[in-house]
């Protein structure tokens, strides 16, 4: 933290203070209690993809780097994760800006591989056990991903629905020990993990077989499923997408195709924000899946035209998402996972902005005068509904989330820039 004369600190907590109090007493003349909805963010739980460190490359090898799959990276701003020690280093620096509580989500490239090369089909717990060890010296949870990508057995777009025999197995093989890994994680952190499953397999152009892609989909999914493992150590989320570079006519793991899965099987839907047509609300999603789901899980991103991970930022879909799970009641039944990675500008700044983007709009959420509108709703004002929607984004809510970040000891307003441009020049530019 950059250091700061101890009556610099007191003035600036004074200011915070005071106009949180004002702040307090505007939103308690719409019924909200600010108090309350600072405590009840005890329940937003963040989980912090590993990967916006280092452009999705992760450490199989030394110069790793994402290839293909439908995903990409762009940019080349200098200070990107080498190594587990710098990721680890990035990550806390990231926590340390953060209020409220996080988890961190790993993916299967990710594990302690040292200099011997474990391929997918051969990753064991062993190559996390250090990544459990740091979670629990952390008390945080860990979540996990196999990574169905960035792989000579990828190349030709299709992993769990390959029809090449010898391809889908090495993707089931590897999803199974996923699985494992997870499991371990969940019951040796007394948390469970969410293990989430996206594949790439996809057709740039019009395929004709479909049929056969998703009938093999659903039968390495069948088989990855058939060990089962106590949720209180092991969730299965399934991701769904329309499209990707180099996918853009047909994607196997469709919504329909996931959504249908997950239902029958008793398992997550996990549902990325930049995975829909843009008319497509992610946030109306949520009170229809919960009619069905115990749990969902959530990648919360920015889809920009045809990119579906850009950093979040405090926009209208980010807030309709939060809005729909405080509406709902449901943040103990919304797992909140991010995604996104841009390596065109400070990552750890860009990561910083992103959750404490997520973590606004669930403020906002549960802000609400939630009852108050309700009333209005029922009773079929619906001018008075809108206008107090409309009030509400002029309420100030910065004065809230400044005094939040006080309280969680974090800094508050743009004092967070300074910290990540201190970051930037002692430790990212000589890397
Ligand atoms: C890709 C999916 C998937 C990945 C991560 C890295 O479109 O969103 O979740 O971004 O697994
Ligand atoms: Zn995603």
């Amino acid at each position: 933290m950059i250091r700061k004369f101890s009556y610099e600190i007191n003035m600036e907590q004074g200011k915070t203070e005071e106009a949180y109090k004002i702040a307090k007493e505007k939103y308690a003349e719409l019924g909200v209690d600010t108090d309350t909805a600072i405590k009840q963010m005890e329940d937003v739980v963040i989980s912090l993809h590993c990967w916006q460190t280092d452009d999705v490359g992760g450490f199989e090898k030394p110069d790793s780097a994402l290839g293909g799959g439908g995903i990409q990276v762009t940019g080349n701003y200098p200070g990107k994760a080498r190594n587990i020690p710098e990721l680890i280093q990035d990550i806390e620096k990231v926590m340390s800006l953060l209020p409220g509580k996080q988890r961190l989500n790993l993916h299967a490239i990710y594990g302690h591989f040292g200099d011997k090369f474990a391929d997918r089909d051969k990753i064991t717990v062993g190559h996390f056990t250090k990544w459990i060890e740091w979670a629990k010296s952390k008390g945080t949870g860990l979540d996990f991903n196999p990574t169905c990508f960035s792989h000579p057995r990828a190349d030709n777009g299709y992993t769990l629905s390959s029809k090449n025999e010898e391809n889908r197995k090495f993707w089931v093989e590897h999803v199974k020990r996923c699985r494992e890994i997870g499991a371990a994680m969940g019951k040796e952190l007394n948390t469970s993990c969410i293990n989430n499953i996206w594949i790439p397999d996809g057709s740039k152009d019009i395929a004709v077989d479909t049929y056969t892609h998703r009938a093999l989909l659903k039968d390495s999914l069948d088989e990855i499923f058939e060990t089962e493992y106590p949720k209180e150590y092991l969730k299965d989320s399934v991701e769904s997408k329309l499209f990707g570079i180099g996918s853009e006519s047909m994607v196997v793991g469709s919504y329909d195709f996931y959504l249908a899965y997950a239902l029958k099987n008793n398992k997550l839907i996990c549902l990325d924000n930049g995975h829909f047509h843009p008319t497509e609300q992610v946030g109306d999603k949520i009170s229809a899946c919960l009619q069905f789901f115990d749990e969902i899980m959530l990648h919360v991103t920015r889809g920009v035209r045809w990119d579906s991970d850009h950093v979040v930022i405090l926009n209208d879909e980010t807030l309709h998402i939060a809005q729909e799970v405080i509406r709902a009641n449901a943040l103990r039944r919304v797992n909140i996972g991010l995604d996104f990675f841009d390596a065109s500008l400070n990552r750890i700044g860009a990561y910083v902005t992103g959750t404490r983007a997520v973590q606004q709009a669930f403020l906002i959420g549960l802000l609400e005068p939630f009852n108050q509108l309700k009333t209005y709703e029922n009773e079929n004002k619906y001018f008075e509904r809108l206008a107090l929607l409309e009030i509400m984004k002029t309420m100030p809510f910065g004065a809230i989330w400044d005094y939040y970040c006080l309280v969680n000891d974090v800094p508050a307003g743009i004092d967070y820039i300074k910290e990540i441009q201190t970051y930037e020049k002692d430790i990212l530019n000589k890397r």
